[in-house]
């Protein structure tokens, strides 16, 4: 069925809106689906067994809410740098990219013109200045806002970059769930993240890690400063935050090598030119156009304005919600390459006075198939796999023949090599962590904790906590499922102290390493002093 669908594009020149639409889902399934039309072939060899690393650190590290561990996280954060303006001025501000090849056949369908080259044309980049301009703290245009949003007058600004990072899913080198180095650890053998000849397993743990692609936030439009992030958040981009009725508004850059990226909301309101999701369409019957927004190339530029109406507001009776935004040019390959992260949304004048009183913390449960990841080839390099099937930079899998006009951006975040699953182990995490190497959440007996748990990838998850119970829709849980794309808010009073452990109750994916680590201190009640600045003390605008 794929490579039929493909041999009638390639041939059949003309195609139709149907057949397009088809064709776009085939190559979208091409990637997960071995196919005839598919010549790539990988030969293995032998990976580096590498050397156990016997550098033990403690499972539990002591921080204080609100204080940053990392060097890189230095400097305070806002909660986006807020702004009042005083009345409502549209604006039709856009960036676009003209996609030349891309126009409407007769009948309506996608007429399918293919340059060869995914090499953006620098020249019609938006320049950063241009991007600057475009943050001009007016509400988009009528069609984009949506009809239930009344405007509070606040815009909070957000400077978010793409960057390409090492990262390492058990930075302390051990399972702490097993009390042994990652290299002897029977989950990680039984994961398949280690061992496998001809794998991107083993080689990459003593290589300073996986080649991943991550939001990182900055203070302002110089991009120089890295804003404040807990601790916790892990591989999660920066935390946006958000009343009912304000807007938000985000200067995005890529700067990814080779790859297109975008912020795309899930649950905010945007208007077409802010949906930062790549696909033809238009309501207007007019040639469609490549936004760069929808898919931002190397080195490119974006402006997002996503607005924050009643749709958004939390639950009856409770002050804030989990929303999300990840990358959406060629959404697995973009999710699994670490492109996701959380957006709080509380009631008008709520944000400061819940963020004083909760202990607040992200929990993102997703599957990274590093096979499938836009990395991939990265990290085969990095790995010693055979990278002789793998196309060169900005050259599109020629296998996969269509509309590569529109797609180019699509096509590009394809892994660079064709792997097996084997070959490619599946992390099953939580913020990026297994075996319970994240750093621990940690509150005093008695404090109210809000948690915000949310999953990307490819699998259903169950969100369980020891030690304490937790609210959802009013019922008292002890666990909750989530499948991809869910975004939950739970509410907690933490009624017993103790290192406790928070995990995923599917089975499988408890040995696979889906699990962390949450601390309740004592307080006097314990003949304990809580070691955490207490809640009062909490600024507004730290995380
Ligand atoms: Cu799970």
């Amino acid at each position: 069925m794929v490579s039929s669908t493909i041999f009638l594009a390639a041939f059949g020149g003309l195609v139709t809106h149907s057949l397009a639409q088809s064709l776009s889902d085939s190559v979208n399934a091409e990637v997960t689906v071995s196919s005839a039309a598919t010549s790539l072939i990988l030969s293995a060899s032998p990976a580096s067994s590498g050397s156990a690393t016997s550098s033990a650190s403690s499972p539990v590290t002591q921080i204080s809410d609100g204080q940053i561990q990392s060097p890189a996280y230095s400097t305070p954060s806002p909660n986006g740098t807020l702004s009042a303006t005083p009345g409502v001025v549209p604006s039709n501000a856009t960036t676009t990219v003209d996609a030349a090849a891309a126009s409407i056949s007769p009948n309506g369908g996608i007429l399918s013109i293919a340059p060869n080259s995914t090499t953006p044309d620098v020249s019609k980049l938006a320049t950063q200045n241009e991007c600057k301009a475009l943050i001009d703290y007016q509400l988009p245009s009528k069609n984009s806002i949506p009809s239930n949003f009344n405007f509070s007058g606040n815009v909070r600004t957000y400077y978010v970059a793409a960057e390409e990072v090492a990262w390492d899913y058990a930075p302390s080198g051990w399972d702490n769930w097993l009390g042994v180095p990652v290299q002897n650890s029977p989950h990680a053998i039984a994961a398949g993240y280690l061992n496998i000849t001809g794998s991107l397993g083993t080689s990459n743990w003593g290589l300073g890690g996986w080649q991943k692609a991550v939001y990182k936030g900055y203070t302002d439009d110089s991009f120089t400063t890295q804003s404040e992030q807990p601790a916790t958040n892990g591989i999660n981009g920066p935390i946006l935050r958000g009343e009912v009725g304000d807007m938000i508004q985000i200067m995005f850059v890529n700067n990814l090598k080779d790859h297109y990226s975008s912020m795309h909301s899930m649950g905010l309101y945007y208007g077409k030119q802010y949906e930062g999701s790549l696909y033809p369409n238009t309501t207007s019957g007019e040639t469609p156009k490549v936004q760069e927004q929808d898919a931002v190339p190397p080195g490119g530029c974006a402006v997002y304005k996503w607005l924050i109406s009643d749709s958004q507001a939390p639950a009856p009776g409770q002050s804030s919600r989990l929303w999300s935004y990840h990358s959406f040019v060629n959404m697995p390959a973009d999710t699994s390459a670490g492109l996701s992260g959380p957006i709080i949304v509380y009631n008008s004048g709520e944000m400061n006075s819940t963020m004083s009183a909760h202990r607040e913390f992200v929990v993102t449960t997703n599957t990274h198939y590093e096979a499938r990841s836009f990395m991939a080839g990265e990290n085969a390099k990095n790995a010693g796999v055979d990278t002789s099937t793998m196309r060169a930079t900005n050259q599109l899998v020629r296998p996969f023949i269509g509309n590569e006009s529109f797609w180019v951006p699509q096509l590009a975040n394809f892994p660079a090599i064709q792997l097996s699953d084997a070959q490619g182990p599946n992390f099953y995490t939580m913020n990026g962590y297994v075996f319970g190497n994240g750093a621990p959440y940690e509150m005093c007996r008695d404090d109210p904790v809000i948690w915000y748990v949310m999953a990307f990838g490819g699998a259903s998850h169950v969100f369980h906590l020891h030690g304490n119970n937790f609210q959802y829709n009013d019922i008292w849980q002890a666990s909750q499922s989530i499948n991809a794309g869910e975004m939950f808010t739970f509410n907690m009073n933490a009624q017993l102290p103790g290192v406790w452990q928070l995990l995923c109750h599917v089975s499988s994916h408890n040995l696979f390493g889906m699990q962390q680590n949450y601390v309740v201190h004592g307080t006097e009640v314990d003949g304990q002093t809580c070691p955490l600045p207490p809640l009062t003390a909490k600024l507004a605008g730290s995380p």
